[in-house]
Formats: structure tokens, sequence, C-alpha cells
């Protein structure tokens, strides 16, 4: 585990979301929120056919917004779906979309007054966002709602390899450097 130099409430793990205990986890979905592989297709297998019935009545989610559902077998008491963007090469707005994510599911966080929160890497996986470019992004928004919610104890990041929880340490370790 890393913890944040300036704020040991972010934390960077590697591991499997779907084992995590969190108010929230964080889904990487499509707009359908109908399911599909990664991170996604393990959320619903883990949460069982609850998630899916439930997502069905959801209508869908534009990209760059989050919508909230149970968590149905998952140890985690809710998911929260947000879809990131496909990186189409970074001239089509997909960083400040990424941004938007993030920006969407804390707004959910607060007005659940959820406490704790635990995140995939949002677009690095078949989206294909460069980790190196999403992290800081990522890093960010979670420095930004710490501040800005006291309800939130702990934003967990869990990467799925080592080598990317290597990016994220250090996009956090530069970020904890004082400009
Ligand atoms: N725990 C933590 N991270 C995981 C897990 C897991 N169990 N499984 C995969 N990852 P991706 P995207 C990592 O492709 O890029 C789906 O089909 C993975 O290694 O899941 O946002 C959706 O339905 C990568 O670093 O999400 C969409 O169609 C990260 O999660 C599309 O993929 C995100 O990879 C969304 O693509």
């Amino acid at each position: 585990m890393t913890q944040n130099p300036t704020d040991d409430r972010l934390v960077l793990t590697q591991g499997n979301l779907t084992q995590v205990a969190a108010d929230a986890i964080v889904n990487a979905a499509n707009t359908s929120l109908l399911g599909g592989g990664g991170v996604d297709g393990a959320i619903h297998r883990a949460a069982g056919p609850g998630l899916l019935a439930e997502c069905r009545t959801l209508h869908g989610c534009p990209t760059g917004e989050a919508r909230i559902t149970g968590g149905y077998h998952l140890p985690a008491r809710h998911v929260i779906h947000t879809v990131g963007p496909v990186w189409q090469g970074g001239h089509r707005g997909e960083r400040g979309t990424l941004a938007r994510c993030y920006h969407s599911v804390f707004e959910l966080v607060e007005r659940h007054g959820l406490r704790s929160v635990a995140f995939p890497s949002i677009s690095t996986g078949a989206y294909r966002f460069p980790i190196s470019e999403a992290a800081p992004i990522a890093l960010r928004e979670m420095r930004a709602a710490l501040a800005r919610l006291p309800q939130l104890e702990r934003v967990t990041v869990v990467l799925f390899s080592a080598a990317d929880l290597d990016v994220y340490r250090q996009a956090l370790a530069t970020a904890g450097v004082p400009t």
C-alpha cells in the first residue's frame, strides 16, 4: 500500500476491486450499463444477477456521468457506475471527460453520504487511455474531493497489476511535491 504523503485518506493498492469492502466501488462501465469485459464483467459476475436487473432500470449512462446501484453479493454496499472516454488520440476532449467521470462519482459520494470509495483505473483498459496520462488526472480529482468532502474517510485506487500500481505511485509522488 502507498499512502499519499499529504493526505493519508488516499491509498493506492494492487488487487481485485470486487473483493474490496467499501461504501462503494466504482465500475468502469459502458453507456449501456448492461455489463461487458474487464472490471465491469468482474463486478457483474461477483455481484450476481440482481445488479444487472437494477442496471436495466437505469436506461444507460452518458459518457462522463455516473449512476449508483446496490452492491448485491459484493462486499461493497454500492456500485457507482461511470463511463470513461474511449481514447482517440487525445484531441477529442478525453482528458476533460475522464476528469468529469471522477467528479460525477464524487457528486454521488457526497449526495449519499458515503465515507469510503474504491476506484479502478477508469478507461485505461479496453478504452486505451494511456495510464501515465490518466493517473495524474484521477489523483488530482481524488485530492480535490478529499479537500472538499470532510465526510470522506478513505479513497482507494485498486490497481490490477504491479506495473499499473507503479505508474500511480509515481504520479502520486510527483503530485505530492509542492509547486
Ligand atoms: N479489479 C481492479 N482492476 C481491474 C479488474 C479488477 N477485478 N479487472 C480489470 N481491471 P477496463 P475501461 C483493470 O477495460 O478501459 C468493459 O468491457 C484493468 O486492468 O475494465 O474503462 C466495459 O463494459 C484496467 O487497468 O475498463 C466497457 O465497455 C482497468 O481495470 C469498457 O470495458 C480498466 O480497464 C470500459 O473500458
